[in-house]
């Protein structure tokens, strides 16, 4: 078979060597039985005219059609384009097909992408670190600079192109300025000519103080015309480098970045600004709408970080220029658990906007557990804001369709990095999730994993089916363990966003409150009592959301301060759907790991083993998490669990009521995240004495058997902690030594490092001594919260 390129564009080169390397390695696989003699790559404009009119009338450019030659005796399929990117595109939907095992050999195949902006957005420095990156250094840039090695950039480039995907934004929208230098534009120039054979765009962040941070200028006010005059040579300098530059993303007057907001000028005077410097050349700004005061009073009942978009935005809509898109996170908040959609879709109607989501999982588990996104990415797409009262989903709204905007789409942040792209294997459906979806917003999630499985873990029918149901499972299973209700992830939002802390994001400025206190919890967000943010939203879904009893139980805390004993629409008290939500997510994580399991023997063995230790891994905090948000709302709500589990932990040995040498006891903070607020660390490790241990005696009182034995301990960074578990003085197990070697945020004590370590099947009887030697290293105390006898196989490990 031949494959046939009308074109010499690079693009066009990318998609006749991806198309060939694709069916070498589909030969023997899925290749259809009645492959063509030859394949025709083509733009439009490319085939002749007679061919033209045979073929296809008209196509956008991003569009492909996939087709048979009309004409039999040749057996030509042609895969033309409406530009070099659309052929491209049509490209990695056949193979796309074919490895799916669809019979192509009558079918025709036309398709357009929904948006027209499908852009990520990397949070990288110049100095190689990566803002919420969960994935080792920036592929991008190091120590200040480009790096040299641009292959992973380009390979970066294809794995977007295979989704659609055709812009890349490639800084941090914060620490922005540097990359305006004329050094680091030549930087970038190289970066833009790895992406660009894959039809990638790049574009950067931008600090719109550049003109007084780098360009020395005395003021960076936007309708200053010195200003102005400083972004149109800046931009022209761009462009000469970068022909083909997407443009700038914007965060201004946001969590310390500097905007216009300090002369007086709103973010469509700034947007403007840089719209009107872009627009001779083609480009577009992203402004977004992640505008907010981070120094709220706490005490103030109106307070409320939720409004901030839509109060700042709404009233500007209509003055943006043409070629500026409003860029707005998902949900008014900021990528938690769960979100209301954000009220500004429904409040920008003569406005171009974009969604921005994350893929990196900042608040859900940082890649080290399992969260399939795009269940909620779709729920939000498909929302209806009944704008007018009428249908106008979320979905028709970005993609410009429904209020006739030429721009518009969607934005993941996806942070990915050296070390494996997302860090995870399984995280990165979320990549493929993201682009199937800004391509085709009515592409059903389940749909997409099966999809994403079959063509990356293996297309064994058992495979499939049990990786996408575990993909599908996994985010109601995250927000079970973490914050349901609309409590948002229950985290430390001041620091590392990772483990369970409670009363982390009360007390302060940030506005992600939920105003949890003895009598009851939630937030007031209600027009008649509350904030007035219910009211932001088009009538028919503000009435619904201003009531608790019309509030979606999912969202009712999100909406509506209520008694522990309030009753859920589901029936359950919402002290008692808090208890049972995180004892049933907790399980589910374990379900995940016996998932996993049955695929042994089945898919590569070490993508087997690194995703069985992550979920290993993810099971144990699951265990975390539950523990910490149930025996917190225990003791603030005083009411105890209906079915007995809250505060009652059977087989669990505490740490701090063991017989102890060397070790101290500590408390924990916060108190929730060690089970009975405390836990016990090995001094030596502060004092620097040499090299000695610590241990912690138990006398086990149960029945005899055979029992998995947990042992919960805290794997903090600066140092590697050794453990070994003894029965009576023997090792009790194969893997009863280990070492605290994880790399878990943080260099304290607290749920973002509490693990456990699982010695299965170890045989006890009354009077045994169990006991734990630590050895601390570094700044690791080896400190532990527990042990645990589980009857042997009940443990997720
Ligand atoms: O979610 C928060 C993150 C910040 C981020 C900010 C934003 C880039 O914690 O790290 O800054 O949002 O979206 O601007």
């Amino acid at each position: 078979m031949r494959v046939e390129v009308l074109g010499q564009n690079r693009i066009e080169r990318s998609a006749a060597s991806e198309l060939m390397r694709g069916l070498r390695s589909l030969a023997g696989e899925s290749s259809p039985e009645v492959g063509p003699d030859s394949i025709v790559l083509a733009t439009v404009d490319e085939l002749g005219p007679e061919k033209r009119k045979l073929i296809v009338p008209a196509l956008e450019p991003d569009e492909f059609q996939i087709s048979w030659s009309r004409d039999q005796s040749l057996r030509e399929l042609d895969i033309v384009g409406g530009s070099h990117r659309g052929l491209l595109y049509g490209v990695f939907a056949l193979l796309r097909h074919l490895a799916e095992g669809a019979d192509m050999s009558r079918a025709v195949l036309r398709e357009r992408p929904a948006m027209a902006i499908r852009w990520v957005d990397q949070w990288d420095n110049a100095d190689g670190s990566i803002e919420r990156g969960y994935a080792g250094r920036s592929i991008f840039f190091e120590g200040g600079k480009v790096r040299e090695d641009l292959k992973p950039v380009a390979e970066y480039a294809r794995l977007l192109a295979s989704v659609g995907i055709n812009g890349c934004n490639v800084n941090n929208v914060n620490n922005a300025a540097p990359f305006l230098d004329s050094a680091m534009i030549r930087g970038l120039a190289k970066v833009a000519d790895a992406m660009r054979p894959w039809g990638v765009r790049v574009a950067m962040s931008v600090d719109v103080a550049s003109p007084q941070k780098i360009g020395g200028l005395a003021t960076y006010d936007p309708l200053d015309p010195a200003v102005k005059a400083w972004w149109n040579a800046k931009v022209s300098e761009i462009y000469a480098l970068i022909p083909d530059f997407a443009g700038f993303t914007v965060k201004a007057d946001s969590e310390g970045q500097p905007g216009p907001a300090s002369y007086g000028r709103t973010p469509a005077d700034a947007a403007n600004t840089l719209a009107a410097a872009l627009a001779p050349h083609g480009g577009v700004v992203l402004y977004r709408a992640f505008v907010y005061n981070h120094h709220l009073d706490w005490n103030d009942p109106k307070a409320d970080r939720a409004r901030a978009a839509y109060d700042i935005f709404h009233p500007l809509d209509g003055k943006f220029a043409p070629n500026v898109i409003v860029q707005t996170k998902e949900g008014p908040i900021d990528f938690q658990v769960r979100e209301p959609v954000s009220p500004l879709f429904g409040g920008l109607t003569e406005t171009s906007q974009a969604m921005e989501v994350q893929i990196t999982q900042e608040y859900m588990g940082q890649q080290r557990h399992l969260v399939y996104l795009a269940p909620m990415w779709k729920e939000v797409l498909d929302f209806d804001m009944r704008v007018d009262g009428r249908s106008t989903t979320v979905k028709e709204i970005i993609s410009g369709q429904l209020f006739h905007r030429t721009l518009g789409g969607m934005v993941g942040v996806s942070g990915v990095g050296r070390d494996g792209w997302l860090g995870s294997p399984l995280a990165m459906a979320n990549l493929y999730a993201f682009g199937r979806l800004a391509w085709d917003p009515n592409l059903a999630p389940e749909e997409i994993a099966r999809e994403w499985a079959g063509q990356t873990i293996g297309n064994d029918q058992e495979v499939v089916r049990t990786v996408a149901k575990m993909l599908m499972q996994s985010w109601p299973a995250y927000e079970d363990y973490t914050g349901p209700l609309g409590l948002q992830t229950l985290t430390d939002i001041a620091g590392s966003h990772y483990g369970p802390g409670i009363e982390g994001s009360e007390n302060n400025g940030w506005g992600q409150w939920h105003r949890a206190d003895r009598e009851g919890v939630g937030m007031d967000r209600s027009v008649a009592t509350g904030t007035g943010f219910a009211g932001q939203y088009p009538p028919e879904i503000a009435k619904e959301y201003e009531s608790a009893a019309t509030t979606p139980d999912d969202l009712l805390l999100f909406f509506h301060h209520v008694p522990y004993t309030y009753r859920l629409r589901g029936g359950k008290t919402v002290i008692q759907y808090l208890y049972d939500s995180h004892y049933a997510g907790a399980a589910q994580a374990a379900e995940f790991v016996h998932d996993w399991e049955t695929l042994k023997g089945r898919i590569d063995p070490e993508l087997y083993n690194n995703v069985l230790s992550r979920l290993e891994y993810q099971a144990g905090h699951a265990i975390v998490w539950r523990d910490a948000v149930v025996q917190y709302f225990l003791k603030l709500s005083g009411i105890p669990d209906e079915q007995g589990r809250a505060g009652h932990y059977p087989g669990r040995m505490e740490a701090e009521d063991a017989r102890l040498d060397g070790y101290q006891v500590v408390d924990v903070k916060p108190w929730e995240d060690a089970s009975g607020g405390k836990a016990i660390t090995c001094a030596s490790a502060a004092e620097g004495a040499a090299q000695r241990s610590c241990s912690a005696e138990w006398t086990y009182e149960g029945a005899a058997g055979r029992f998995d034995l947990a042992v919960q301990y805290f794997d903090l960074q600066g140092g590697v902690a050794k453990f070994v578990l003894t029965v009576n003085g023997q090792a009790a197990g194969a893997d009863a030594t280990w070492v605290a070697d994880a790399m878990l945020p943080t260099r304290r004590l607290h749920g973002d490092n509490s693990t456990r370590h699982v010695v299965e099947g170890v045989v006890l009887k009354p009077e045994d001594v169990i006991r734990v030697d630590g050895t601390p290293d570094g700044t690791d105390p080896a400190a532990l919260d527990y042990i645990e006898v589980i009857p042997a196989g009940k443990d997720p490990h």
